[in-house]
């Protein structure tokens, strides 16, 4: 076979054999028999080992996973992936029907059409698709910036690594489209993976998600070929030159395109047939061959979707109804309190293992003393306890019935666990509070809140590392990570894995020190100061100096920022040991101040937009972002405070809000000629 030859063999081939995967995997109805299918792929492989040249990322044969990786790389979604907010009743989803016509300004009585589809209990990834052919798979990470997990999703044969075209789909496929969905497993594979696991001695996935999350966070994909995932698509992230007018319309679309989308998804109006929607699966979805935890309602209008546009956290056009969790019965076999970063003792019930759903729980958090005696609680004292969704299973009550006389009252500590001091409770507060800030458990667990995933996300940091450091007295505090380069060799020393472990670990620290403010603030641990409160005190403040040096007076300025967490940031930068920290932060070179972008210019000062309909430039998102950075506001209703609204193709009641108010209207080039502007 001459290069050429085999370039247009391995083109047809690789057609070929994604058409039966199609005919296999999502159709069910296979063409060909299993030995023809692996000739097929065989002769493939053997084409590209022959030209290595010819193998194109879209081929077949990197479905069976790739040599493993030493890290994830980072993957930027273009458009930002939000969670859902929840609702747990039906009163709760009424509510979300009634806010959303208030925010559109609709009669209450209009009944909306709304999608709802089942809530997968998976892990959500989204598949970047450029020309048509799957260039990225990426977690959804912080909802900004995920893990490039490409190679581990191309072992799942369902996503096709290309977009089926014709027949009208498109003559040219978008040249970008994010396509978002849920990798889960089945009941079946997973149960299949943790014999198999047992078997092997490993540990057990303790439920299909986490099965689904450590399988596709493997470093080496040919283990997570090893494992049969699936996929349900429900969405498109940020795209170009396409437009659907609906979701009803844009699932229509990803089936044709090739991808599977879930048959269950209905199409309601009025939110009364969305409850008898969630009330028919709750007693259906034992059934499936997959576990769900509820209903996903979007509306389906897409022009309204985007007037209701999302808050801080979530979309306001779709919400997450979750089955009540499933109670249990155990027995309390003893009470442990365990002392937080902030010196809180919290009681933990360790009970005798039980299943729920799935899951195996065998701790539940007591939350605290008062809880405790509310609740009447003893130990070995029988149980009724609930797992819901991913909290920490909780005691809900005590069956009094089971007393025999064995039971023993919970012992409340007047010591620390850890370090032996006295602990101290408030007379107004909950909480016992061990006082000693030197205590071990306080320290470790501030460093690991400061390296954790959503703070200064130091990748492959684990506990072991902060128990084991921490007590051959490298660290100290959270400041002590930036030193730990100059102990290099007795790290290599202290663990097995060696100097390449060391090296990546060093490296992780290293680059974190290049985080966004926002994750230094979170990082820090103040009390009360969770990821939103820590972005919005980055925006406000801008460094690390200005919200040290601000009264509660100015703290309580801030949006967001009530009394009780005013007081918190103020004391917390009043001690010494704090002052320390910083300063040490300061010194190893970590980002103590917002990115020089984010403040470009004041020339928005004063000034708030609303935009309304597509934007053809860049998604609203980076609009929004660019406001922010020229001192502007950018909110998602119109009132008479609004400066402009910003118009495109597509615009819906805000337009008419807009006009009714004689708030000016512009268009996308009018807005982008403003940031122009000298
Ligand atoms: C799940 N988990 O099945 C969404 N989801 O939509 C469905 N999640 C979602 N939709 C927007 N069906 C954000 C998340």
């Amino acid at each position: 076979m001459t290069r050429e030859q085999a370039e247009s063999r391995a083109s047809a081939l690789r057609e070929l054999i994604e058409h039966h995967n199609y005919l296999y995997y999502m159709l069910d109805q296979p063409e060909i028999s299993d030995a023809e299918y692996d000739q097929l792929f065989n002769e493939l492989r053997a084409i590209e080992e022959q030209y290595p040249e010819l193998l194109t990322p879209d081929s077949p044969t990197l479905r069976v996973g790739a040599p493993p990786l030493d890290a994830f790389p980072e993957h930027r979604h273009l458009q930002g992936m939000l969670s859902l907010d929840n609702a747990f009743s039906e009163e709760e989803l009424t509510a979300f029907d009634q806010r959303i016509k208030r925010f559109l300004g609709l009669p209450l009585e209009t009944a909306l059409d709304y999608i709802c589809e089942l809530k997968i209990d998976g892990l959500a990834v989204s598949l970047t698709y450029e020309n048509g052919a799957l260039t990225t798979g990426a977690t959804r990470g912080d909802g900004e910036r995920g893990e490039n997990i490409t190679p581990n999703l191309k072992t799942i044969k369902q996503i096709p690594l290309r977009l089926k075209g014709g027949e009208g789909l498109f003559d040219q496929p978008p040249p970008t489209i994010e396509i978002r969905g849920e990798v889960y497993f089945t009941r079946l594979e997973f149960e299949r993976v943790n014999q198999e696991r047992e078997a092997q001695g490993e540990p057990l996935f303790a439920n299909p998600r986490n099965a689904a999350a450590g399988s596709l966070r493997q470093l080496d994909s040919r283990i997570t070929a090893r494992r049969a995932l699936k996929i349900w698509v429900y969405g498109a992230g940020y795209y170009e030159q396409v437009t659907f007018e609906n979701q009803w319309a844009l699932l229509q679309r990803l089936k044709a395109w090739g991808f599977p989308v879930n048959p269950y998804i209905q199409r309601v109006r009025g939110i009364e047939a969305v409850w008898d929607y969630c009330q028919a699966w709750d007693s259906k979805r034992a059934e499936l061959p997959y576990e769900i935890d509820g209903v996903v309602v979007k509306v389906n209008d897409f022009a309204l979707q985007r007037d209701l546009g999302a808050t801080q956290r979530a979309p306001r056009w779709a919400i997450a109804y979750k089955y009540p969790a499933e109670q249990v019965k155990t027995k309390i076999l003893r009470v442990v309190w365990q002392v937080g970063r902030t010196g809180v003792l919290t009681p933990v019930a360790e009970m005798e293992p039980v299943e729920s759903r799935g899951v195996i729980i065998s701790r539940a958090t007591l939350h605290n003393e008062d809880e405790i005696q509310r609740k009447g609680l003893m130990v070995g004292d029988t149980v009724i306890v609930q797992r819901a969704g991913e909290v920490i299973p909780e005691v809900v009550s005590v069956v009094l019935e089971a007393r025999d006389g064995s039971q023993t009252p919970v012992e409340i500590p007047t010591r620390c666990p850890v370090c032996g001091s006295e602990v101290e409770r408030e007379a107004d507060q909950a909480a016992i509070r061990c006082l000693n800030l030197a205590c071990p458990a306080q320290i470790t667990e501030r460093i690991r809140h400061f390296t954790s995933r959503n703070a200064m996300n130091v990748e492959g940091f684990g506990d072991k590392w902060v128990a084991r450091l921490f007590e051959q007295g490298y660290l100290t505090d959270p400041a002590d990570l930036y030193t730990l380069h100059e102990h290099k060799d007795a790290l290599i020393a202290l663990d097995r894995s060696g100097e390449k472990l060391v090296n990546n670990l060093l490296n992780a620290i290293e680059k974190s020190k290049q985080n966004p403010l926002e994750r230094v603030i979170f990082g820090l641990g103040i009390p009360q100061v969770g990821e939103n409160a820590a972005r919005l005190l980055a925006d406000h403040f801008g460094s690390v100096e200005a919200l040290m040096n601000a009264s509660e007076e100015q703290l309580l300025k801030v949006q967001g920022v009530g009394p009780g967490t005013a007081r918190e940031i103020a004391q917390f930068f009043e001690r010494e040991e704090n002052q320390r920290v910083i300063e040490k932060l300061k010194q190893a070179g970590v980002r103590m101040e917002a990115e020089q972008s984010t403040s470009r210019s004041d020339k928005l000062a004063g000034k708030t937009f609303v935009f309304t309909g597509e934007l053809q430039r860049c998604p609203r998102e980076t609009a929004e972002a660019l406001i922010r950075q020229h001192g502007g506001r950018a909110t998602g209703s119109v009132s008479k405070a609004t400066s402009f609204v910003v118009a495109g193709p597509g615009a819906g009641s805000k337009l008419q809000k807009a006009k009714d108010l004689g708030v000016p209207i512009i268009d996308e080039d009018t807005f982008f000629a403003m940031l122009e502007e000298e």
